[in-house]
């Protein structure tokens, strides 16, 4: 029997350093510890050995049973690692961080309109800025010429925090940073998501999207504002679009609009959709303060610039075709998912 076990490890061990895949390996581990295995035959047989040497056969039977079993698995071990190295580093390379390409995702409707504007206003000069949702009262009222107890506060009921923050309520909040940041002249964009205490329905919610820009050099005039409105609103809705203002009040601008489009649906003739006025309203905008120009660190005697707060969320409800904007926050995949670049 000695003999016998002798023979079996020394082709066991030969057997096992050919072996190159785990299907092979599988193979060997079922010719040896499988049912009808060698290692399983040698223990059945054990019934045919003389009592006083059972117990050392056993011993023996056991020991090269488990030397099977331990090589086997360190071979798996090794098998798996070869194959992940290879897969790593060879040819076939890939990212084992990567998400899965069964099931890609798609971008939220706001997210493909913010591009869009993002690249005509690139192309046009102007900075794509980003800014924090949890901000001071500063920053989101007092440097844009809002000062406590101003009845303007009213128009935009606040979240606050316990700690005296509050959540974004406009991305003007940004103004003054940005005019920090850059001094004069400027020219940025700032997309940002807005928070309001609004009671929701199919064009309001609590929490919106608004892209804001600024542009301040010398000699800007409101001839520039139109300009750059109409430029915009033309690339966004791919044909040329009228644009007219009219007087809007926001205590961090002097003077301040209301900008109305051609009703895109009737084209000005006037319809349910424009209520028969034949103009949209679609962006407050208007000359930057004195006042914002200089609490941002800028002469206003020597620059001027105008601002405007366009409602982003609003802009991908016309763009899309959308009805009601709860839907874009409701997290409904199978409406979300619907909308690709245009
Ligand atoms: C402002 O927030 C000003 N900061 C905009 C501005 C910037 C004016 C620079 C002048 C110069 P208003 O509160 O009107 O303005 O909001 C701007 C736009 O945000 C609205 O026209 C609308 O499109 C969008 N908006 C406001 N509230 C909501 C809401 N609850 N749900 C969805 N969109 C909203």
């Amino acid at each position: 029997m000695e003999q016998e076990i002798a023979c079996l490890r020394a082709r066991f061990a030969e057997e096992i350093g050919n072996v190159s895949d785990a299907e092979a390996l599988e193979n060997l581990r079922v010719a040896y510890l499988g049912k009808k295995g060698e290692v399983t035959s040698l223990l059945k047989n054990l019934r045919d050995i003389p009592n006083e040497q059972k117990k050392e056969v056993g011993q023996l039977i056991n020991a090269i049973k488990t030397e099977v079993e331990t090589a086997i698995a360190k071979k798996m071990d090794e098998l798996r690692e070869a194959a992940l190295a290879a897969a790593v580093s060879g040819a076939k390379r890939y990212n084992p961080t990567l998400p899965s390409t069964e099931e890609l995702g798609s971008y939220h409707p706001i997210t493909l309109v913010q591009r869009e504007l993002e690249d005509i206003f690139a192309a046009m000069g102007f900075t794509i800025e980003d800014y924090a949702e949890v901000v001071n009262d500063y920053q989101c009222f007092e440097s844009v010429n809002i000062p406590k107890h101003h009845p303007a506060r009213d128009m935009q009921d606040t979240f606050y925090l316990e700690n005296g923050q509050l959540l974004k309520t406009q991305t003007s909040a940004a103004q003054n940073h940005i005019m920090r940041k850059y001094g004069a002249p400027l020219r940025a964009i700032f997309p940002g998501r807005c928070f309001r205490n609004e009671a929701t329905d199919a064009c309001h919610e609590n929490t919106f999207f608004q892209m804001e820009g600024m542009m301040i050099d010398r000699d800007i005039s409101i001839s520039n504002l139109i300009y750059f409105m109409k430029t915009m609103l033309s690339e966004v809705f791919r044909r040329p679009i009228n644009v007219r203002l009219r007087p809007g009040y926001f205590p961090f601008t002097e003077p301040g609009f209301e900008l109305d489009i051609n009703c895109l649906i009737c084209g000005g003739k006037g319809c349910p959709s424009c209520k028969n006025s034949g103009w949209l309203e679609l962006c407050p905008c208007g000359m930057i303060h004195p006042n914002v120009l200089r609490e941002g660190g800028i002469d206003p005697e020597e620059y001027t610039g105008f601002a405007f707060g366009l409602g982003l969320t609003r802009l991908a409800m016309m763009t899309y075709g959308v009805k009601d904007i709860r839907d874009f926050n409701a997290g409904n995949l199978k409406v979300l998912s619907q909308f690709e670049s245009r």
